[in-house]
């Protein structure tokens, strides 16, 4: 269990329908196990196993920018936000959610969100108003 290498990216091309949810669900756990020192919210995948399977998406923050701006994700999915800086610490703050904040986040670090109900939810750097995202959530 410890030499297991979290790749979703390879996870998420194996083939066949009933066989991948399994290890998928599986990497998920442990990917979040990984991170939730960092972010402020554990995933979904934690909270008894109802509901839909998280997947995994990704937002790098690199020179001052959320990468991609914009991200198209299922309900029940999992982003974790990737401060690639070289120095700069940031946050992500939705402000439409009572000014919903993360922690600031030095680079190497990350924060997660799971979004579990569908809808658009614009968000900024909490330091950085300039730097703007969003995640579309669909069912
Ligand atoms: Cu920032």
């Amino acid at each position: 269990m410890l030499n297991f290498r979290v790749d979703t990216r390879s996870a998420r091309q194996q083939k066949g329908g009933g066989g991948l949810r399994a290890p998928r669900f599986f990497a998920a756990v442990l990917f979040t196990a990984c991170f939730c020192v960092d972010g402020f919210m554990p995933a979904a995948a934690a909270d008894g196993g109802a509901g839909p399977i998280a997947e995994v998406a990704e937002v790098v923050i690199e020179k001052m920018e959320f990468v991609p701006k914009q991200l198209k994700i299922k309900a029940g999915t999992t982003v974790t936000w990737i401060n690639k800086e070289k120095r700069n610490n940031h946050s992500v703050l939705f402000e439409q959610e009572n000014m919903l904040e993360s922690d600031r986040f030095f680079p190497g670090e990350t924060y997660q969100r799971t979004f579990d109900k569908p809808g658009t939810y614009p968000y900024r750097c909490g330091p950085h108003p300039e730097m703007l995202g969003v995640i579309e959530v669909v069912e």
